[in-house]
């Protein structure tokens, strides 16, 4: 498209291999698109680098295929480097694929048969190998399948205790051989499982706190999980981020209460879109921006390409209105207003004391607030300030 908002490495958008590789397929329908192999996962790279995109993220199986031997798995790998340098792509996040084979049926980690829990630590042990050789220095977990249909079937505190069990695993795995890595978990409420375990963003922080080692483990929020479940995604962001527990993150659009869609970023809900964009901004959070989409089955190709480009400028222009947004005159005037400070007031909240207790008990009544009960807010005007601004109408 030529303009500003074409995207460069220093954006540092990636894409994982399963986007522009997903085939199209979906529960009622076949694939529209063939299924990626090695070689067009090389001219991907091609076409991603020139794009201006930063690099790719993959399970082990999005490149090695599950029952390649050995010697078939390091040519793989070889290839897959060279392609990379060729191109200057890097791979700053890797994962496991524990919910494609029949065996994960009915989870890995949290899966009632100590021999597929085994086969789960297993398999992740020697993708992590993959990830840290190819560079990676985030482990993504998401847990497709640890969950249930049948609640019959499974003591969800007994799972929880397996979750964290193979976790605390993997942490010393990684302590064991010295890998500069840090894992960072991703909740999705429901699909494919009836039930996933640890539903939310704010349910997976929770259970971090619980591990051996919480410092190596944070979070992978993304957007169309927390829509799936009707919650604001920038605020649960926002708490990973104030918590120190924002190690990555899946972007992508979603309609709120549906199935996972993982539709182009800023496809719907332009303005949740834009106040994510701005959380992040506005922290310079220091993460990659990561997608975790795919293009409409309806598409070739050609529209795969016209998908990781739109994601990647969608979020470029959305960044340049916040930088408007920011500099908006009336938009800070509002603001201004709005977010009073009261030095004397701040003091005495932000720390326990006996006077502070006593000062705000006796002293600070209803009497010195009461004009504030029924004055207005101007959120309506600030809001629609907003509206106009992403519309492009403001000067
Ligand atoms: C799968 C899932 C995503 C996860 C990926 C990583 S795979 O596409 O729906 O949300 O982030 O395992
Ligand atoms: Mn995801
Ligand atoms: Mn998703």
């Amino acid at each position: 498209m030529g303009d500003r908002f074409d995207p460069v490495k220093e954006d540092r958008f990636t894409f994982g291999l399963w986007t522009f590789g997903n085939p199209g397929r979906d529960p009622f329908g076949e694939p529209v698109r063939p299924a990626p192999n090695l070689d067009s996962i090389k001219r991907w790279l091609e076409v991603l680098s020139e794009l201006g995109a930063y690099g790719v993220n993959l399970h082990d199986n999005d490149l090695v295929p599950f029952d390649a031997t050995p010697a078939q798995r390091d040519e793989i790998v070889r290839e897959f480097k060279k392609a990379l340098d060729a191109t200057g792509m890097k791979v700053p996040m890797a994962t496991t694929n524990l919910f494609t084979h029949p065996i994960f049926k009915d989870g890995a980690f949290t899966s009632n048969d100590p021999r597929v829990r085994a086969f789960a630590l297993h398999k992740t042990m020697r993708a992590i190998d993959l990830g840290v050789e190819l560079g990676a220095e985030v482990y993504v977990f998401w847990g497709g399948r640890e969950g249930t249909e049948v609640d019959a079937s499974k003591d969800p505190v007994t799972a929880i205790k397996r979750y964290r069990e193979c976790i605390n695993f993997l942490c010393e795995y990684c302590a064991d051989n010295g890998y500069n890595i840090k894992f960072a978990l991703e909740a999705k409420p429901n699909e494919p499982r009836g039930d996933i375990f640890l539903p939310t963003t704010g349910a997976m922080l929770a259970f971090i706190y619980t591990l051996d080692r919480p410092d190596m483990v944070g979070l992978n929020p993304e957007v169309a999980h927390e829509h799936m479940a009707g919650l604001n995604f920038a605020h649960a962001v926002a708490q990973a981020l104030e918590a120190g527990k924002l190690f990555h993150i899946d972007l992508n659009g979603q309609k709120f209460c549906r199935f996972d869609q993982d539709l182009r970023f800023g496809s719907e809900d332009l303005k949740g879109a834009f106040f994510l964009v701005k959380l992040l901004e506005d922290y310079q959070w220091p993460g990659m921006r990561h997608f975790d989409a795919h293009a409409y089955r309806t598409e070739d190709i050609d529209g795969v390409r016209d998908f990781c480009l739109g994601c990647m400028r969608t979020y470029k222009i959305l960044k340049e209105k916040v930088r408007q947004f920011n500099e908006d005159p009336e938009i800070q005037g509002l603001l201004k207003e709005i977010q009073v400070s009261d030095e004397r007031l701040e003091a005495c909240m932000s720390r326990y004391s006996e006077d502070n207790a006593a000062f705000l008990k006796n002293e600070f009544t209803y009497d010195q607030v009461k004009d504030l009960a029924y004055k207005g807010l101007k959120y309506e005007k600030l809001d629609q300030l907003v509206v106009e601004l992403l519309l492009g109408v403001r000067p």
